[in-house]
């Protein structure tokens, strides 16, 4: 699997070495000392990217992370590390107290959700696996997954639109994405709250590069609401201040709907569930298909020929154009038209994908007032979002776009190191040195 040509073996070595360096006996951390817990998402990334290398320990990634999640069935943002210092990140287990709640596991964790990718990498770790290590992992996967999907069913769907919400921008995990900048207006900013807490991301990051002290504000106001209201999401689909459809979120939940459906599919086949077939499979599969006409239907916009994020409380349309627009291309039913105005969109003047003047997918509108080239989700090139825009690009076909990006991803952090992320423009990298999702993404590109 290894890589041949001496650029692209060299920087699949410097991958291993960064995944075996975040390893905390039983999870990666996202970086060693800017985020010292395992993170949802990123676990998901990880494990995409481990199965080239360690698959049992990519099993264990997953299985780590769902060792977090709560009896309602929703997997955490964060699983902390009970050996970490409480004030090593912020905002930590003595914020969330999630202890105090009942249904909640032995673990500590976070009370809010990120984008749910695990199904889709559970099925592709089972790919890497044989014999009873897969069957282990597949029986122990299956009914979390199941879980996190009936969560997301029934406690997150708008009933207006068809699509789940998410109620803080940290559960989109483009957390201050200029998409959420108008919702989160209705949002007071009390900077009073930031003499309370202390954010901790400022002693190992650029303060150019992260949120602001308002951003964080906000965040903490949120996050505390719903804390305080025992973490009921009937109380916040009614009243939380932040109550957004995000078309990124969807879209990678109607994706993971797909492989939950090929995961049943493969437990039937090799005897290892008793689960009627055609229920789950086809529930699922149907499930996909419905959240992929709700993105059509409610979030899609003809003028900008990409999705936008909706405000549930005021009913708007968010005007931002951002990479979370772009990342439904990852469904595989959607209609063809909407395909090529997605790419199209992609290639224009906002994202320039393709033209050789920028590195990656761009996570903001390069043409917008608000992009910054260094400030975390308002500009720069992420890995993880240009990979999930590759994945759709294979998807449809597009494939010398996609070996355009892969290639350039290549260079890019052979260059510039596997940085957290990266200034479109120069190629500069910013945030943490050595991230787990770059490197464990990179992996994966350099695989395919
Ligand atoms: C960033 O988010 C955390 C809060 O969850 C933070 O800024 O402290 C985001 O980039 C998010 O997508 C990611 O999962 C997390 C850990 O890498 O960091």
């Amino acid at each position: 699997m290894k890589p041949i040509d001496p650029l692209e073996h060299a920087l699949w070595s410097r991958c291993v070495r960064v995944l075996a360096a975040n390893w905390r006996s039983g999870s990666t951390v996202p970086a060693g000392r800017l985020y010292p817990h395992q993170w949802s998402w990123d676990s998901a990334f990880i494990a995409i990217g481990l199965r080239h290398w360690a698959p049992g320990r990519a099993a264990q990634e997953l299985r780590s992370l769902v060792g977090g999640q709560w009896d309602d069935g929703r997997v955490p943002h964060i699983v902390f590390n009970p050996r970490v210092a409480d004030d090593a990140y912020f905002p930590g287990p003595a914020f969330w107290r999630t202890g105090f709640r009942a249904g909640t596991p032995p673990v500590e964790t976070s009370g809010i959700v990120q984008p749910p990718v695990h199904a889709v990498a559970a099925l592709r770790v089972a790919a890497k696996l044989s014999g009873e290590a897969r069957a282990r992992f597949v029986r122990s996967m299956l009914p979390h997954l199941l879980a996190q999907s009936d969560y997301l069913h029934r406690r997150r769907l708008d009933p207006g639109t068809g699509l789940v919400v998410i109620l803080h921008p940290w559960e989109s995990g483009l957390d201050n994405s200029p998409a959420w900048d108008e919702p989160l207006v209705a949002v007071p900013a009390d900077p009073a709250l930031l003499t309370t807490y202390t954010r901790r991301d400022l002693d190992h990051a650029d303060a150019a590069d992260r949120p602001t002290g308002e951003d964080y504000a906000r965040y903490i106001r949120l996050a505390l609401a719903y804390r305080d209201h025992s973490y009921d999401d009937a109380w916040a689909l009614r009243s939380a201040e932040f109550c957004v459809a995000d078309p990124a979120f969807n879209a990678l939940w109607a994706w993971s709907e797909l492989a939950l459906a090929d995961l049943i599919s493969l437990a039937v086949t090799e005897g290892l569930t008793n689960r009627p077939a055609e229920s789950g499979i086809a529930e699922h599969r149907r499930a996909a298909r419905q959240i992929t006409v709700a993105l059509v239907e409610r979030l899609w916009s003809h003028e900008s020929g990409m999705f936008h994020a909706l405000d549930v409380r005021s009913g708007r349309l968010q005007p931002a154009r951002t990479v979370g627009g772009l990342i439904p291309l990852l469904l595989p039913d959607l209609p063809r038209r909407i395909v090529d105005d997605l790419v199209e969109a992609a290639c224009g003047d906002a994202f320039a994908v393709g033209s050789g003047t920028v590195h990656g997918v761009p996570s903001h509108d390069l043409t917008a007032e608000t992009f910054t080239a260094r400030r975390y989700w308002r500009g720069p090139a992420w890995v993880n979002t240009t990979w999930l825009f590759i994945q759709g690009l294979r998807l449809h076909g597009r494939d010398r776009l996609a070996r355009a990006l892969r290639d350039d991803l290549v260079r890019l952090t052979s260059g510039s190191g596997l940085c957290e992320y990266f200034d479109v423009h120069s190629g500069a990298g910013h945030g943490s040195k050595d991230f787990s999702w770059t490197a464990a993404l990179m992996l994966d590109l350099l695989a395919s």
